[in-house]
Order: C-alpha cells, then structure tokens, then sequence
C-alpha cells in the first residue's frame, strides 16, 4: 500500500477522510527551508547535549532531544500550526472534547543507526485502551529530507484496522520519503518505525505529537514547561501543555503555598 501525500493546501476534511481510511499520510512542504534552518538553529546545541539511545527501540546511534516547547520558538509555532492542529481536532473529536500535547522530542538517527522494529504508538498506555478508541495523531517533521536510505519513518498503511496478531510483509511497508519542511502525520494505531540510516549524514526528524485531553501524556508538560515559562506564551499553546481545566473535574489544583484552606483553582490560575 502506497503513501498518500498532500499538498499544503489541502482541506482539513480531505486529510482527515485519509487518515481514516490508511492511519497515514504525508502534507508536503508546510514550511520553508528558511524556517527549517532556523529551528535545527535553535535546538542544534540541545542535540549536541543529547546521549545515544541506551537500548534497541531507543536506538543505540540516535538521539531524542525533548522539552521543546521551551527551547525553540519554531517548535511553538508547529506545535500551534493551524492545519496540523485543525486536523488533529477533527481527527479526534469524536473521543474527546480537547486535545493535550503529548510529546515534542527532535529525533536524530545517525549513520548506521538501525531500523527500529514496528510499533503502535499507543503502546504507551500499555493495552488497556479499548480498539474502538484513537488516543493520539502524531506528526513527524522532516528536519531534513527524508529517504529510504538515511532512515525516512516506515510505515504500514491500514494496518491500524488490522487484527493485533498480525504481521506486516516486507511488501506492505513503506517509507515516508519527503523533502525538509513536510510532515508525516499518523495515528497511534498504525504500525510505523524508524528506519535505518544507510546514508552519510544524519536524519532529524520532529516528533510531535497529541493525545485525548483525559490521558496522560508522555512528556509530562507540566515538568518540561512548568507555569513560570508557559504564562509567556499564547492561550492556545497553553491550553496544549495542559493548563486549562479538562472535563469538569479534570486538572484543578491548590496552592502549596497559599493559606486559602486548599480552595480548587483552576490550571490557569497557575499562569497569572
Ligand atoms: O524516528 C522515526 O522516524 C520514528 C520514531 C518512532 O516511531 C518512535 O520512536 O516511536
């Protein structure tokens, strides 16, 4: 099953009629390579800092640079970007009234770094998610070009209808091939894998990723980026890293500090 790409001004609906129907796809070219250049600018010194992978899945010649919400003004801009967002609200609106940031993480896979072995992403949560319910749509940012030779993300379409024994055909993967600056967007159903980078350069890649407002996501935004960072950035944005009220009882807090008696207050309050 081939890969289906869009241009970057494709409609909301039509990629989210995709995604229904294969669990993947490629939008081409959202951003520029002026913008591309100015975000591996801003997290360059971060993925210099970052150690290798320490087991297999993680890859032991690549490195996940997370937190970068704080670290890189580009990334906030993604994170907020109104196709991506929009598509990621329709997509999951039927399981949740509001969606939460699940994950930012820069994923370097250097020369010689091998093909991760295919996985759902949803198998963060472990298997106590009911089928019938899609967690999360994920998006990868093609830092670079992406390849089959320098380790573009593999991907089986359609295999998030699939029964969970079953297994993929070398035939049935395929790879996201795409030029920097487009994304590859999947959900966490669908079987998908870093591949091996065969190539002389490294390939980057930007995770970023979005779940149901009542799960708990991976990065723990609260700790990445805590009140203090967060009051200074947009209300939507805000909302992503999780500080606004859920459903009714969700997410409200007291104040250590404050001789209020424990009276509720709202995630916002936390960014006055
Ligand atoms: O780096 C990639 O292309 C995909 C990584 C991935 O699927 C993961 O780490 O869960």
């Amino acid at each position: 099953m081939n890969l289906t790409y869009l241009p970057k001004d494709t409609s909301i609906l039509e990629a989210v009629t995709h995604l229904t129907e294969h669990g993947a796809l490629v939008i081409e070219n959202v951003i520029d390579g002026d913008t591309v250049n100015v975000l591996r600018g801003e997290i360059a010194q971060y993925i210099e800092n970052t150690p290798m992978g320490r087991d297999k899945f993680s890859g032991y010649k690549t490195q996940r640079t997370g937190g970068l919400v704080c670290r890189s003004a580009i990334c906030r801009s993604l994170v907020t970007n109104d196709l991506i967002l929009g598509i990621t609200e329709k997509y999951l609106e039927q399981f949740t009234r509001k969606i939460i940031l699940h994950l930012t993480q820069a994923i370097t896979i250097h020369p010689g770094g091998e093909a991760q072995v295919l996985h759902r992403d949803r198998e963060a949560w472990g298997d106590y998610l009911p089928l019938e319910i899609e967690p999360q749509l994920n998006t990868i940012w093609a830092l670079t070009d992406f390849t089959r030779e320098n380790g573009a993300t593999r991907c089986v379409p359609g295999s998030h209808k699939w029964d969970r024994s079953q297994r993929a055909n070398p035939e049935q993967i395929t790879e996201s091939e795409m030029s920097l600056g487009s994304v590859f967007i999947y959900n966490g159903s669908v079987l998908h894998s870093g591949g091996a980078n065969h190539s002389s350069s490294p390939r980057i890649g930007l995770n970023l990723t979005y779940c149901l407002g009542w799960l708990r996501q991976e990065e723990n935004q609260y700790l990445s980026c805590p009140p203090d960072i967060a009051k200074n950035f947009d209300p939507t944005l805000q909302a992503l890293l999780g500080y606004t009220q859920g459903e009714y009882a969700q997410g409200y807090y007291s104040d250590p500090y404050s001789e209020d008696g424990g009276a509720i207050r709202k995630p916002e309050k936390a960014l006055e």
